[in-house]
């Protein structure tokens, strides 16, 4: 049984509950189809509540099979069960009492991945956000927390491994063919922390030794044959742990930290205590298999899940509104964590692109939402950019606000005195206000206000009086339920730049707080003086990306070429190119529509090949500037109209033209790059194959010829230039001979390497142009094409409807029926990917009116289909709200 359509759930509504859990003790009797549970609680009614209130347990999918008061059978008038529910009534009012709840779950038939479920074999449960209610009856809300004793019983052969989170407490023979083994977790959680895992792996072990000496035990467990993969992500494991107690002073808290990689899961990976469980994509890698953007992500996805320990586990939420509370924390915290391990102004590019691509795009659109909401409907369609990414953002601005030693003090007091916690977004701000004396009640709106507040720069120089004057307005755009909105506390990062580069330092400034470089931003309209300067200076605000906002200034092309070359702020060098590139590609879709030609600015030209071939700057940060604006960034910063065609070949008419201009350049960059180094992922090595796969990109468009391209695809010892190689073929070149030569290679040589094989299916659904609705039709019936593996249909149906703006959006609104149909086909099976492949259409709204009109046929239909999962009619709904 599914989901159904369900009334929305309200914070205002949030009430404790009346009884409190005080342990947990849980038996498995795992069977492929048929496993036991029997779950023993003990509650005792809260203090101070109603003395006749029932206890109410939730439930999905559940059947119950015994329910025991005091080990008594319970008489039937003293409950009501249904699958989503048990209420037991007329409980003790003073005492505790056990319940005990038997209940049958067929983990084979799990096709939700919620739950208890099996992939390759192994048992393996996924209980974020509301899973482990389809496991038992059971209080599934975070702020009931308990310690968990888990005891687990299996056929032996089949199941050599027994993990559930906390301790090993033991373990021994059960009958003939059986074992069993016990944990204990003594540290309070809530059930969607909840772990177990069982099967047949093999693992890769190693210790770490804690700021206090303690040794810890380390497990990544991947399937047989796959060890030497993992070696990467114990790596950047053990990097984590250290990491977090030298920058956050966070020690880990078990005898053993767990890791396990399966192949099918939703997302990318779950902080379960002690006992993580990975989409094997951010475990696995090797040279052959992995890019080095794979291990980018694999050390970022460890981290993260590593981070968790402390803000999430150790300090959890009181309920889902405040996601972002250990969401948005954690991302910045993975995020500084890799700028400490890398480059930090590429991190901050790369971190930017991607906020950009995903949470501005969102913020954008109908499915806009605050940081922090107050309503949702269903909340596995919560794990969004805004909560994450955004959430990143506002966390980093508190750090911007308050200082290095301002945040830490923050910090330290939040986990001092929230520690054990199920903890609030106002617990969290009210530390830093606390620690730092500060007053944050203006800024918390960012966490409330959905919208990219779009920030209109006006500048004026007054040479005789030797000062300089910002006009600053911020507006903050209409989103859903939220038609005007407060003027928030916008931190921007600014400096003024002298003609030969040098930072002019005012004498004094008025209009608004200026100090260490960051002017704040408070009222609608600022007008804001710098005395003392005695030249015209070049303005380079919202540095490192200071506040997630969309800037209204049209600096003149010159002051960007300056800024493009000596700005001292690394990040607003690449956003001058940047947007020198973009007003390029808007004039170019504007002259296309005209029927005149697109070009590239002879300003944009010098800039990037000046970049490009300077030495000085390191090759990742020169690979970010060639790598300009993407098709959706100019479709956002068109706003309305959208035509992806005209978008594609705006924007590919530019980077042609600075491929001609840059040929030699290119050569030699790509001769220079170090393509056949022997692999190493460290970021300088990483930065170079970029810069050189960059080069090779031009080419392709400068030569108009597979050949160089080819070449390198076939003499490429590592997976990053490899694949690299063959996306430009197939992006560029996608009937040439040399192409499919290069697809047919790449399969037969890695076809039994699923992570690998989900790039060849990604390569071929983002080959740009109409044609491509066809190949994915073709790629649905390949032998290795599987609707029930949610890499694979990402791979396929996800990178199409995602990445690929001209395919996708052909204008016969085909791509769209293709993704509805695909959506109606998983949503039974899985209604997290069904809902999730649906937000590919998050910005349906800003296409042009033939287009518009066939996305939203599209949409309706899907909204019109009986017996829709609650995931996807709330995205639906929304979507055409
Ligand atoms: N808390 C995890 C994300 C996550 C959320 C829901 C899931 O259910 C399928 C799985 C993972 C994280 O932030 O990493
Ligand atoms: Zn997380």
């Amino acid at each position: 049984m599914r989901k159904e359509t369900g009334q929305a759930i309200h914070l205002a509504d949030y009430r404790p509950t009346p009884f409190v859990l005080e342990r947990v003790d849980l038996t498995f009797e795992l069977d492929p189809t048929e496993t036991k549970v029997e779950s023993r609680l003990i509650f005792h009614r809260r203090e101070g509540t109603d003395p006749e209130a029932a206890l109410v347990l939730d439930g999905d999918e559940l059947t119950l099979s015994g329910l025991l008061l005091d080990q008594s059978e319970l008489p039937p008038e003293r409950y009501t069960v249904a699958p989503d529910r048990l209420e037991i009534r007329g409980l003790p009012a003073e005492t505790p009492f056990e319940i005990t709840v038997t209940t049958f779950i067929n983990p084979s038939a799990n096709t939700q991945l919620m739950g208890l479920y099996r992939t390759n074999g192994i048992y393996c449960t996924q209980c974020e956000a509301e899973g482990f209610r389809r496991i038992t009856y059971f209080p599934d809300r975070p702020d009931v927390l308990a310690p968990y004793t888990v005891n687990i019983i299996a056929d032996k052969a089949a199941n050599p491994l027994l993990l559930s989170n906390g301790n090993f407490l033991g373990g021994a023979g059960f009958g003939p063919d059986k074992h069993f083994a016990a944990w204990f977790d003594p540290h309070p959680k809530p059930s969607y922390l909840f772990a177990l895992v069982a099967g047949d792996l093999g693992v890769v072990e190693d210790t770490y030794t804690t700021l206090s000496g303690r040794e810890v035990a380390l497990k990544i467990y991947v399937e047989h044959g796959k060890e030497p993969r993992a070696a990467y992500a114990m790596d950047a494991l053990k990097r984590s742990m250290q990491w977090d107690e030298e920058v956050f002073g966070r020690e880990y808290d078990l005898d053993i930290f767990m890791i396990v990689a399966v192949s099918d899961f939703n997302m990318g990976a779950m902080e379960n205590k002690g006992l993580n469980v990975f989409n094997d994509k951010y475990v696995l890698a090797d040279p052959e298999t992995a890019t080095d953007a794979d291990y980018a992500n694999i050390e970022a996805i460890i981290a993260h899940e590593y981070f968790h320990n402390w803000t999430g586990n150790r300090i959890t939420c009181r309920d889902w509104f405040q996601l972002c509370l250990k969401e948005g924390l954690t991302v910045y915290r993975d995020h500084e964590f890799s700028a400490d391990q890398r480059s930090r102004a590429v991190k901050r590019i790369a971190e930017v692109r991607h906020l950009k691509q995903e949470q501005f795009a969102e913020d954008a659109g109908p499915l806009a939402h605050p940081v922090r909401p107050t309503a949702y409907r269903e909340i596995n369609n919560f794990y969004t950019a805004t909560v994450y990414e955004k959430g990143s953002e506002v966390t980093r601005m508190i750090a911007t606000i308050l200082g290095r030693d301002g945040f830490k003090k923050g910090m330290d007091l939040y986990f001092e005195r929230h520690d054990g916690d199920a903890a609030t977004v106002e617990d969290f701000v009210k530390c830093f206000e606390d620690a730092n004396g500060a007053d944050l009640s203006q800024f918390s709106l960012w966490y409330h206000q959905a919208g990219t507040p779009v920030v209109t720069v006006a500048e004026a120089y007054d040479a005789p009086t030797r000062t300089y004057t910002l006009t600053l307005d911020q507006a903050i755009p209409a989103t859903p339920g939220q038609p005007s909105k407060k003027p928030m506390h916008i931190p921007l990062a600014l400096g003024l730049l002298g003609a030969s580069g040098e930072e002019l330092a005012p004498a004094s400034v008025s209009g608004a707080d200026f100090a260490d470089g960051v002017l704040h931003l408070k009222e609608s309209r600022q007008v804001v003086t710098f005395a003392g300067i005695g030249e015209r200076p070049v303005l380079s605000i919202n540095r490192s990306f200071s506040a997630p906002v969309n800037l209204s200034f049209p600096q003149a092309e010159a002051d960007r070429a300056h800024l493009a070359r000596h700005d001292g702020d690394l990040f607003s060098r690449w956003q001058a190119i940047t947007d020198l590139a973009l007003k390029d590609m808007l004039d170019g879709v504007r002259h296309l529509t005209e029927g005149r030609n697109a070009a590239a600015s002879p300003a944009l030209i010098e800039a990037l090949i000046a970049t490009a071939r300077d030495g000085a700057l390191e090759p990742a940060f020169r690979a970010q500037a060639l790598a300009l604006p993407s098709e959706a960034d100019i479709a956002r910063a068109l706003g309305e109209n959208s035509d992806p065609d005209a978008n594609h070949a705006a924007r590919r008419a530019v980077l042609h033209a600075v491929a001609e201009a840059g040929r030699a350049d290119f050569e030699a960059i790509h001769a220079a790059m170090g393509l056949h180094e022997p692999y190493s992922p460290d970021a300088s090595s990483a930065g170079r194959r970029a810069l050189g796969n960059a080069a090779l990109s031009y080419l392709a468009l400068a030569e108009g010829d597979p050949a160089r391209a080819a070449r390198a695809f076939a003499e490429a010892d590592n997976m990053t230039v490899q694949f690299h190689a063959l996306s430009v073929l197939a992006h560029h070149f996608p009937d040439a001979a040399e192409t499919r030569a290069a697809l047919a290679a790449f399969e037969a040589r890695f076809r039994d390497n699923a992570l690998v094989m989900d790039k060849w299916f990604s390569v071929q659904a983002t080959i740009p142009g109409e044609a491509t609705l066809g190949r994915i039709e073709a790629l649905m019936e390949h032998p290795l094409y599987n609707a029930r593996n949610p890499n694979r249909v990402r791979s396929l149906i996800g990178a199409f409807s995602f990445q690929n703006a001209t395919g996708f959006n052909r204008r016969d609104g085909a791509g769209y029926r293709l993704l509805a149909a695909q959506i109606l086909d998983h949503d039974p099976r899985n209604p997290q990917l069904a809902a999730r492949l649906l937000t590919a259409m998050r910005s349906w709204r800003m296409l042009e009116p033939t287009r518009g009109a066939e996305a939203e046929k599209a949409l309706r239909s899907i909204q019109s289909t009986p017996a829709l999962s609650r995931d996807v009619k709330d995205i639906v709904d929304r979507m055409l709200g």
